[in-house]
């Protein structure tokens, strides 16, 4: 089928030629592949061939995902953003950056998986339609994995050299970025560096300018590969250093994120059965405060917070011909330790240990068999993981309110060691095209083990992963993992001049971890950590709890060639999220939406014009005082053009008409002295340009 800028054939192909060797590829009916690389394939247009052109709407890598169907962008700042798919987000999709999923630094994902994920160094966003294969690993729903652009290795054994780079303005943000990757590769060696700089100001509205909203970030690397008989290894490693960059839905700003990650991964085949192995580091320090980036609050109230989280992964897997399929049997472990502090600078004696010495390890396993079963092909899975998660001793310096100390004091006399054992199972089926028709169903049992704020939050703080509500949470030591049962079905429908890819869907999702009313007296302040709550100045905080879900929705693709050279394209989500225990809706849920365009193709260039139409969102969660949004509609105009091959120049201008709209996954604004007034929705960006150039060989 089709994906959004090659031929499903032409992206599908791309995407094997850039995972390891021997790895499966996998059929269109279970991913979407977003094509995002300046290699463009010189294979002539095809009929199913989305346009060219793509808006660039910031530098995060999820801003892919706009068009995508059933997918959202939760904006929490520039580079914070969340990948919303099929309602679920945050800690919930399960995210890895060119195949490496590790446990990102900030309390309130300040740093969400994607923020590794710089789009000059991504050659394509795998997104796994409805769930993901177990065999991806745990997680309540979708995943998605950020490829990198690489040189691979050459087809025959004269040494051959290769780049990939691109380099982009924006006006709306005053941004620019360039970076990409370099290197060279024989038939049985590969090398390339890679490595990216961005950089931007504040994002303008209509009505002024979004303060301490700008951004910086830089990345280097490598990434080299050995090949010998049927055996293939891989090293890959790079560090990132994200500098100042603003987050106005939070209470704070990015002060930095250093991050190193490395991975080294085995692929081969041992007498018929296929093999794959790999292990992985990462290790990401961050601090944040309130005062660097947005305007000081008076010195009592300043603070910044130190955190740190490594991860130590590895994972095995053999799979062998079965059963007219392939049987892959795997098991994987990773170990997660933090610690996260906060102070006052202007106080030595005013320091909190708030996520001390926090430990978490998950040992998996899992089987999976993918195959023809007669009328269907199926993909069926099962894994089983226990994770053991533990705290140590919450600490306080000698300026630290009483209140504060005596909820230490309480959390360190519990027991701060949980496990938890989780079994998941995904069955998903589709039957191959039939007159251009291809169904696909899919059943699931999904689950996800409480996250560590979750659980081990014993401080009252707006740290939450990422919900910038503006709500103060308290963690539950004795909170269950959530358990999802899902239910798809669709169909991919392509012919010589069109393509439709429908899908409804349905998730019960039981012991869903959400904030609550704190106790049964909301407001009435007579326990500690309302106590202390209301000290920093929320009387009504929440505490994360097991409630009971559900989400359902329909969302749809489709195009139409209307003659050789104009086209229209459109995807269309909805998706509804309510809670079944009481009558309320789920927290930030992507409103209605469609986007349009219409295109003009010659060969070696194309131009759109594209709308977004997003409806009001009056669906809101009043357990998380969430504001309705209105509709909005805007237009884009958008131009590609191949200058020759291997040069390629996009561009255009976003938001033509300069509308003011208020994005509802965007947040409220929490910067003072902002042309958005305190509390307020964060505006969309006005009208600006933007161009991006891209070479290649
Ligand atoms: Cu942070």
């Amino acid at each position: 089928m089709k994906h959004s800028q090659l031929s499903g054939a032409g992206a599908i192909a791309l995407a094997a030629m850039l995972s390891p060797a021997f790895a499966q590829e996998v059929d269109p009916a279970l991913q979407d592949v977003i094509v995002v690389t300046g290699i463009r394939t010189v294979s002539p247009v095809t009929d199913t061939e989305l346009p060219n052109t793509r808006p660039y709407e910031g530098p995060d890598a999820t801003t892919l995902l706009s068009r995508t169907p059933g997918a959202a962008r939760v904006g929490n700042g520039a580079l914070s953003g969340q990948a919303q798919y099929r309602g679920l987000f945050g800690p919930r999709i399960n995210l890895r950056v060119d195949g490496q999923s590790f446990a990102t630094g900030g309390p309130n994902l300040m740093d969400p998986p994607l923020h590794y994920a710089p789009l000059p160094l991504i050659a394509a966003l795998e997104i796994d339609r409805g769930v993901s294969p177990v065999s991806a690993g745990p997680g309540l729903g979708g995943g998605m994995n950020a490829v990198f652009k690489r040189v691979d290795f050459a087809p025959s054994d004269a040494l051959t050299l290769g780049y990939d780079l691109t380099a982009q303005a924006r006006s709306v943000d005053d941004s620019t970025g360039f970076g990409g990757i370099a290197g060279a590769a024989t038939e049985s060696l590969r090398f390339n560096l890679l490595g990216a700089y961005e950089e931007g100001g504040d994002t303008e509205f209509p009505d002024g300018a979004v303060a301490a909203s700008s951004f910086e970030r830089g990345v280097f690397g490598v990434s080299a590969g050995v090949r010998f008989g049927a055996h293939a290894l891989s090293l890959d490693a790079r560090r990132q250093n994200t500098e100042l960059s603003g987050n106005p839905p939070f209470g704070m700003d990015i002060r930095y994120f250093d991050a190193d990650f490395a991975r080294i991964g085995y692929a081969g085949a041992l007498s018929g059965v296929r093999v794959e192995a790999s292990i992985d580091y990462a290790d990401v320090a961050h601090e944040m405060d309130n005062y660097s980036l947005r305007p000081p609050p008076p010195a009592a109230e300043q603070r910044n917070s130190a955190a740190v989280a490594s991860t130590l992964g590895a994972d095995v897997s053999v799979a062998w011909a079965l059963w007219g399929g392939e049987v892959q049997i795997g098991a994987d472990r990773v170990r997660v330790e933090r610690n996260i502090d906060v102070a006052n600078p202007n106080n030595a004696n005013f320091r909190i240990g708030r996520l001390p010495d926090i430990e978490v390890a998950r040992t998996g396993a899992f089987a999976q068999w993918t195959g023809d079963l007669g009328l269907f092909n199926a993909e069926l899975g099962l894994r089983a993981d226990r994770t053991d998660a533990e705290a140590g001793l919450a600490w306080t310096g000698s300026a630290v309110p009483a209140g504060v100390v005596n909820l230490a004091a309480a959390f360190n006399a519990a027991d701060r060691t949980r496990s938890d054992d989780t079994l998941d199972a995904a069955a998903r089926f589709w039957i191959d095209a039939h007159d251009g028709f291809a169904w696909r169903f899919t059943l699931a049992r999904k689950t996800r083990a409480p996250g560590y704020v979750e659980r081990f939050a014993w401080l009252p703080s707006s740290a939450s992963g990422g919900m910038a509500d503006g709500n103060i949470y308290v963690g539950d030591l004795g909170i269950e993992p959530e358990v999802a049962l899902i239910a798809e079905v669709g169909f991919d429908y392509a012919d010589g001049r069109a393509y439709l890819r429908p899908t409804v869907y349905l998730r019960e999702i039981d012991d869903y971890i959400q904030g609550v009313p704190f106790d049964a007296t909301p407001g009435v302040i007579d326990t500690p950590q309302e106590m202390v709550s209301s000290m920093n100045g929320d009387p009504t905080p929440l505490r994360f709890a097991n409630v009971d879900a559900r989400l359902y929705g329909f969302d749809v693709d489709a195009g139409l060639r209307l003659n050789e050279s104009w086209r229209v394209d459109a995807v269309a989500s909805f998706v509804r999220g309510e809670r079944r225990d009481i009558d309320d809706n789920l927290y930030r849920i992507a409103p209605p939406s469609l986007t349009a365009s219409l295109a003009y193709e010659r060969p070696a260039w194309s131009i759109a014009f594209e709308g977004r139409f997003v409806a009001d969102q009056t669906e809101v969660s009043q357990t998380n005082s969430e504001a309705e949004t209105d509709g909005y509609a805007v237009f884009s105009l958008l131009g590609d053009w191949v200058v020759r091959d291997g040069v390629r120049i996009s561009g255009g201008v976003e938001n033509l008409f300069d509308e003011s709209y208020v994005d509802h996954l965007g947040g409220y604004n929490r910067i003072a002295g902002s042309d958005v007034g305190l509390g307020e929705r964060l505006p969309g960006a006005g009208r600006g340009a933007f161009v991006r150039v891209s070479v290649s060989r």
